[in-house]
């Protein structure tokens, strides 16, 4: 070991020692992994070592003539990687995955908001390359050793210590989080324990494996998360029915909307805090607020979204099943045979349709769409796009909804339709002459631009109702609008704190994670609803309102006007929220203090939570739909509008 260290020269060490230094600073600033104990300091400083000691024994063996060169291309890269991470986490606050990187139309579309997580201090970040490049060939000189092509033999000591490196790593890993390597979809742990670039090898690994339990999936397995599905509800009838718990007139509201049309307003980036709520005195959504009075309004009610955002989100309406922890399911699994919502609606007479100001190929939505079988993809190309009604991703909302109205007045009735709003996106870029309201004061430009284009979606959700009138579809409509996921990461936790006028604690960020969900149909009456709701539970629902019971279906979610229905929403890293609690991390919270809780309030919950994940999860990876007997009485799916679908980017 003495050898290998005296004999290279210093400054292949020092190379190292920048690396190793500016990962964990990175690590405690731009990824805010707070240390809570010794052994978390110890984790962090031993984690990204195993990987650049490997990839230092690899330089090593090679020709004395090529290390230098390699060892600068391989802190190049090291740093590239790091850095996109970096930019990546200051919007998601999350990190990158194999899938994601693959999304490359996607990426073009990002310029904008890349343009504002990128800043000039970030050159820094990469100012010990040229420092090592200059070190490297002027220090050659001082070295007292011949440099030379190392054998695996005489590198074995360096072996020897990355394995008990590693070997330290996991057991203090393991001891912080156990069950660290199945819990594959809470990617903050995981990064906080295996380092960022043991994470990249592992995310690898799991990326190459993934397409495994598709070949050998069969029909058993669709049979065994039915069976999770069916025994689940029976389960909790029966609880309910020993408590002697009243059952509600549950029928209620059952077809209450039956042959109306279907509109969905994917309301881009709106989360539940705005609601009834002003900024420097002004209203944030008085259209919406209003409308809540006289509409049904879920108002625990979570998105359920991960890595694929709005794609996610849709995916759970669509189908209620829960998106992958990893990349978007729009892009992973896309061939996938799916029993989505409009192929459901169309089998029940509808004509269905998405429309959206944007290219069709984003988020992968031209081809998705196939397999939930639209009718028809109204995109970019079917609206009238000019430079003065687009700002940002495009259309603007209010033109938008103007002409989304016309569309739907050539479509057959009735239709199901879901329009996917774009204005209320980050960076939340809005002209003067849209501003309703002014931009709030604090430290997070973001969160200080969110709330003007919130108030324009708002105003453009107000047009759409009164297009739909001035039409005359209005009154022979339901229309449903829902937050897609939130839009102020827990980066902008100081100026939300500020507010709210509170901490923004684990707890809080969980909170915010609630979304609207507002059913509106014109003649019933209006009625907030508490249950805590999810995303995942809308297409039962829907289907109730509509007085649809559909067969041979498999889903997560529940119809939330079911007594029978267990009160809990499971996000996609394996939190949960109950009526009493929330399960965040490690850590259970009572709910009516928000403090860590006294009584075990959680524990009943936890094996089911992993597990349905989990069966999820073997839904999409082994395309077990395909086995269901929805899918195989259904006619191949023809796709009416082919050129729309497989429209390009322009
Ligand atoms: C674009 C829109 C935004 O098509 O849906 O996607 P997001 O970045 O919010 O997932
Ligand atoms: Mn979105």
């Amino acid at each position: 070991m003495k050898q290998i260290i005296s004999s290279k020269p210093l400054v292949f060490w020092v190379v190292l020692a920048f690396l190793w230094v500016k990962t964990i600073i990175v690590s405690l600033t731009e990824f805010q992994f707070s240390l809570e104990n010794v052994n978390q300091l110890i984790i962090l400083l031993l984690n990204p070592l195993p990987v650049l000691l490997l990839a230092f024994t690899f330089i090593l063996m090679q020709k004395e003539k090529r290390q230098t060169g390699l060892l600068l291309i391989f802190m190049s890269l090291i740093s590239a990687i790091l850095y996109a991470n970096i930019v990546y986490y200051r919007e998601f606050t999350d990190f990158i995955t194999i899938p994601l990187l693959l999304m490359g139309n996607n990426i073009n579309d990002l310029g904008s908001s890349v343009q504002t997580l990128v800043n000039g201090y970030d050159l820094l970040f990469f100012i010990d390359i040229p420092i090592a490049a200059i070190l490297l060939y002027k220090w050659k000189k001082v070295r007292n050793t011949p440099d030379e092509k190392y054998s695996f033999k005489k590198l074995s000591p360096l072996y020897g210590l990355i394995i008990l490196i590693t070997i330290a790593n996991i057991s203090l890993a393991n001891i912080e989080r156990p069950e660290l390597l199945t819990r594959t979809f809470d990617r903050d742990l995981l990064v906080k324990n295996l380092g960022i670039y043991s994470y990249h090898i592992y995310d690898a690994q799991l990326h190459i494996t993934s397409s495994v339990p598709r070949v050998f999936a069969n029909e058993s397995e669709l049979e065994e998360v039915n069976d999770y599905i069916n025994e689940e509800a029976i389960d909790y009838i029966i609880k309910e029915d020993n408590e002697d718990m009243e059952k509600s007139e549950e029928k209620d509201l059952f077809g209450i909307a039956e042959g109306k049309n279907v509109i969905f307003v994917a309301a881009e980036s709106l989360q539940d805090f705005v609601i009834n709520e002003t900024v420097n005195g002004e209203e944030i959504t008085p259209f919406l607020n209003d409308l809540i009075d006289d509409s049904l309004y879920f108002e625990e009610f979570y998105h359920q979204s991960a890595q694929g955002k709005s794609s996610d989100s849709e995916f759970l309406i669509a189908n209620s099943l829960y998106p992958s922890a990893r990349g978007a399911v729009f892009f992973t699994h896309s061939s996938n045979d799916y029993y989505a919502m409009p192929e459901v609606m169309k089998e029940n007479g509808y004509y269905t349709a998405s429309l959206h100001g944007n290219n069709g190929s984003f988020w992968n939505r031209n081809v998705m769409y196939e397999q939930f079988g639209y009718d028809r993809f109204y995109t970019k190309d079917d609206y009238n796009v000019t430079e003065e009604n687009s700002i940002g991703w495009g259309l603007k909302d209010i033109p938008f909804m103007e002409q989304s109205v016309d569309h739907m007045l050539d479509m057959p009735q009735p239709f199901y339709t879901n329009l996917i709003t774009l204005t209320n996106h980050f960076p939340f870029d809005l002209g003067e002459e849209d501003m309703y309201i002014d931009r709030y004061d604090s430290n997070s430009n973001t969160l200080n631009k969110y709330f003007p284009t919130v108030r324009y979606m708002d105003e453009s959700i107000k047009e759409l109702f009164n297009e739909l009138k001035e039409n005359g579809l209005y009154e022979d409509s339901m229309i449903i609008i829902y937050g897609d996921h939130n839009g102020i990461s827990t980066n902008h936790n100081k100026a939300m704190g500020q507010y709210l006028d509170k901490e923004v604690t684990p707890f809080v960020e969980v909170e915010l994670q609630q979304v609207p969900l507002i059913i509106h149909i014109p003649g019933a009456e209006g009625e907030t609803i508490s249950t805590v709701s999810g995303q995942i539970d809308v297409r039962p629902t829907l289907f109730h309102l509509l007085g649809l019971e559909i067969e041979n279906q498999t889903i997560f979610g529940n119809n939330l006007f079911s007594e029978d229905r267990e009160e809990l929403v499971i996000l996609r890293n394996g939190d949960f929220i109950t009526d009493e609690a929330m399960f965040i991390g490690n850590t259970c919270y009572d709910k009516t203090t928000g403090e860590p809780a006294e009584t075990p309030l959680c524990e009943s919950y936890k094996e089911k939570v992993q597990e349905e994940l989990q069966l999820s999860d073997s839904i999409i990876q082994g395309d077990l739909l395909r086995f269901s007997e929805s899918i195989k009485e259904q006619q191949p799916i023809q796709s009416i509008n082919k050129n729309t679908f497989n429209e390009q980017e322009h």
